[in-house]
């Protein structure tokens, strides 16, 4: 069973360090490549996407029919395919039984930039399902259990935590329940501008929508006498615009000291956050009417921008 104690990854200030197995620049470039696409390695910091990079091992399955894992043991490593493709058997009695179908029934099978064996790791439980290669000359990247859990699980972890307490004190997602907003903690990716810097230009295509973390931004309309509209601190969100009407954006937004911030991406958008999508729009009525918000006097006080 799984007890959320198992879930929460052990922290202590000791002495571990992970391990490092020097690799040649070309499988370098080949696990970056295989780990591209995963999402686990999406919300590494250098320091940690460095670390997890050295860990990993690579592992040769050269042939059609190798088992890597089997039902029922204990966990030792992570996986991801760089290259080659396995097929996942479950068999309900719990584990990998005698006879020729032993392996239970196929489940799914995982490609190039997939990975498995995170399940045993991530809540010390058994082996789930049996995990077989179905075509020859594979390569896997095995990382040990206790990198997985300090890094990338720690990881998730703590982003979970932080964005989710950050999120809370956003009134536009006030409405949500709480595993609604677990999801965007886990969708939402964070960038750095430095005092200055452009996030987003005024006529540029928008697929991004923002929250500011930390910092302060301005935001700026060429149509306006100044160009300045207003201020944004954190908590307050832009670019959902340009989203929402799949136009260009409305405004410039520039740093105004060192800002971070958090985004999601179009489609994370439009999946996640589908629900308040009626709240920006009732926040701004001239917001779907092909109307530019930023453009007209006087009347404008809600918290959209662009
Ligand atoms: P693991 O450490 O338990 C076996 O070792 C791995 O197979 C497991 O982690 C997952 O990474 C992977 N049920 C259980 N394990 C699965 C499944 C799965 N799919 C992939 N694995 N199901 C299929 C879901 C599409 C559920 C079947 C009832």
């Amino acid at each position: 069973s799984v007890s959320a104690e198992s879930l929460v990854p052990t922290t202590s200030d000791d002495e571990w360090s992970p391990p490092i197995h020097p690799k040649t620049s070309d499988q370098m470039n080949r696990l970056r490549a295989a780990v591209s696409n995963n999402f686990l390695f999406a919300h590494l910091d250098e320091e940690q996407d460095s670390q997890v990079l050295h860990a990993l091992v690579e592992k040769p399955i050269p042939n059609k029919g190798m088992r890597v894992i089997t039902q029922g043991d204990v966990g030792d490593y992570f996986y991801v395919v760089e290259k080659g493709d396995f097929d996942i058997y479950v068999n309900s009695a719990g584990r990998m039984m005698p006879g020729p179908d032993g392996m239970g029934k196929r489940v799914t099978s995982i490609g190039p930039g997939g990975s498995f064996g995170e399940l045993a790791l991530m809540y010390n439980a058994p082996r789930a399902a049996t995990v077989i290669s179905t075509s020859s000359d594979n390569i896997l990247w095995a990382l040990d259990r206790v990198t997985f859990r300090r890094i990338l699980m720690e990881n998730t972890f703590k982003r979970r935590r932080m964005y989710e307490a950050f999120l809370e004190e956003i009134p536009l997602l006030s409405s949500l329940i709480t595993s609604e907003r677990s999801k965007i903690a886990d969708a939402l990716d964070t960038e750095t501008f430095e005092a200055g810097a452009i996030i987003i230009r005024e006529g540029d295509p928008g697929d991004r929508f923002y929250f500011i973390e930390q910092g302060v931004a301005e935001v700026h309309k060429s149509s306006q006498p100044g160009g300045y509209v207003r201020t944004l601190n954190k908590g307050d969100y832009f670019g959902e615009l340009a989203l929402l009407n799949d136009a260009p954006r409305a405004a410039t937004i520039v740093a105004k000291s060192k800002v971070k911030v958090a985004y999601l991406g179009k489609a994370g958008f439009q999946r996640l956050l589908g629900p308040v999508a009626d709240i920006m729009r009732r926040n701004d009525p001239r917001l779907g009417e092909g109307v530019d918000p930023l453009a007209g006097p006087g009347g404008f006080d809600g918290s959209i921008d662009v």
